[in-house]
């Protein structure tokens, strides 16, 4: 059976962007949440992310399913059902008043695959899956201690259901497993199951994402083949313990001040980055977040507390290693300097993930053969690709260019860059 061409391709994929012009437009106009888009895990923003795209593969004649963590299934059957199947897709919640793209550009993307091959009569070899996963963006919205990626690590069974008694959601209070059950997926169903992926059965996970940085815009390129995805190394909800006390009558020795330890500990770190830096490794370090006590603080007191969270990535383990243990040094000089408590908690980690290196070459095929100029970089964020490489699946991922960055109202793909990141991926998800 031969798979389709070039022009076969590009015309199934240029009938169908009518369809992901209203997904898009639809997505941004009911997930709206002041200048960008909410999609919380588990609640009516990814609900209704999820019920638009089982609808509309409904509408178009494909096979539609869910597992028990509510991650969606949409499925075009191929000439041999016998044969592993390919699964692509990506998430379908956001981050707190982020971009419209980030995650559901993989899943319309993968839904105008198929769309286009079944209008146009094309069958492909292998049945094709598009997956809209639930929760990859769930560090945004729960802190605690947990591992991230929720829907993709259930569906591959590497979640410990321990993970969403310990995450909480940082605006309710509520556990993830109390929102999972109020919306329907209770965390018991998960625990009696079998994984719903195995690598086994499937011939390659691909996914279609925005890229999130810089790079391709400045590279004047439309798409990239990732070579590989960095991990993450996070403390969610660090916290430094000193002593309120008045702000003007208490000398410097006699101070617990947790903004300045924290101040300190930051600093710290930030000087071992670009230690890092100089040696030539592959680190990124972030502190998303930074607050003190609003209830408790005021300018007229030192504060006794300081709250933030520490985001390191790299693609290297040891750095990552490396760069947990310099901060629980830091912590430990600087609480004994400066008489306050670090209470650092755990560091989840994220391993790195290689992206499969025949998969990067046929995505690399697929756009010389679409006349496609196309780059390769790594990812500097974290995607569902890197739980399905751990998980032992073949994993490629395939960029569009983006400006003004991502997880902000800002994220700017352009239709006809998605149309030859979605050609490059139909080329792919065909042989
Ligand atoms: O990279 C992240 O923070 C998220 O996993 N997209
Ligand atoms: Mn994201
Ligand atoms: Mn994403």
């Amino acid at each position: 059976m031969a798979a389709p061409s070039a022009a076969t391709i590009r015309s199934c994929v240029e009938a169908a962007l009518p369809l992901a012009e209203r997904l898009f437009t639809q997505l941004r106009q009911h997930t709206a949440d002041g200048p960008g888009v909410s999609r919380e895990p588990y609640a009516a923003g990814e609900q209704y992310a999820h019920d638009l795209i089982a609808a509309a593969g409904r509408e178009s004649g494909l096979e539609v399913a869910t597992d028990c963590a509510g991650n969606l299934y949409v499925t075009l059957a191929g000439a041999d059902r016998s044969l592993p199947g390919w699964i692509t897709g990506s998430h379908l919640d956001s981050v707190p008043m982020g971009g419209n793209f980030d995650g559901a550009a993989g899943v319309i993307a993968g839904l105008v695959v198929l769309v286009g091959l079944r209008q146009a009569g094309v069958q492909p070899l292998r049945d094709i899956t598009v997956m809209g996963v639930r929760a990859e963006e769930v560090s945004s919205w729960f802190g605690g201690s947990h591992k991230g990626h929720i829907g993709s690590r259930a569906a591959l069974g590497m979640l410990d259901l321990a993970e969403l008694e310990q995450a909480v959601n940082v605006r309710t209070g509520a556990t993830l497993a109390q929102q999972m059950q109020a919306a329907g997926f209770p965390p018991a169903a998960l625990a009696s199951a079998p994984p719903y992926l195995r690598p086994e059965r499937y011939h390659g996970y691909l996914e279609l994402h925005i890229e999130q940085g810089p790079v391709l815009e400045r590279q004047g390129l439309p798409v990239g083949v990732v070579t590989g995805i960095r991990g993450s190394m996070r403390a969610r909800s660090a916290r430094c313990i000193g002593a309120y006390t008045h702000s003007g009558a208490v000398p410097h020795e006699y101070r617990s001040d947790a903004v300045l330890a924290t101040v300190a500990l930051v600093g710290g770190l930030d000087c071992a980055w670009e230690q890092v830096r100089a040696e030539h490794g592959d680190l990124v370090f972030t502190v998303g977040k930074l607050y003190t006590d609003d209830q408790a603080h005021s300018i007229t007191k030192v504060p006794g507390e300081a709250s933030f969270s520490i985001d390191l990535r790299s693609q290297d383990l040891a750095t990552l290693q490396a760069m947990e243990a310099r901060a629980r040094a830091l912590a430990e000089s600087i609480a004994a300097e400066r008489r306050v408590r670090f209470e650092l908690g755990s560091f989840d980690l994220s391993p790195p993930a290689a992206m499969d290196a025949g998969l990067q070459a046929l995505l690399a095929e697929g756009s010389r053969e679409l006349g496609i100029a196309c780059g390769t970089l790594p990812s500097g964020a974290g995607h569902d690709a890197q739980d399905f490489a751990h998980a032992g699946f073949p994993a490629g991922m395939v960029f569009v260019r983006n400006a003004h960055g991502s997880h902000n109202p800002d994220e700017a793909m352009e239709l006809a860059d998605f149309s030859l990141g979605t050609q490059v991926l139909a080329w792919a998800l065909t042989r």
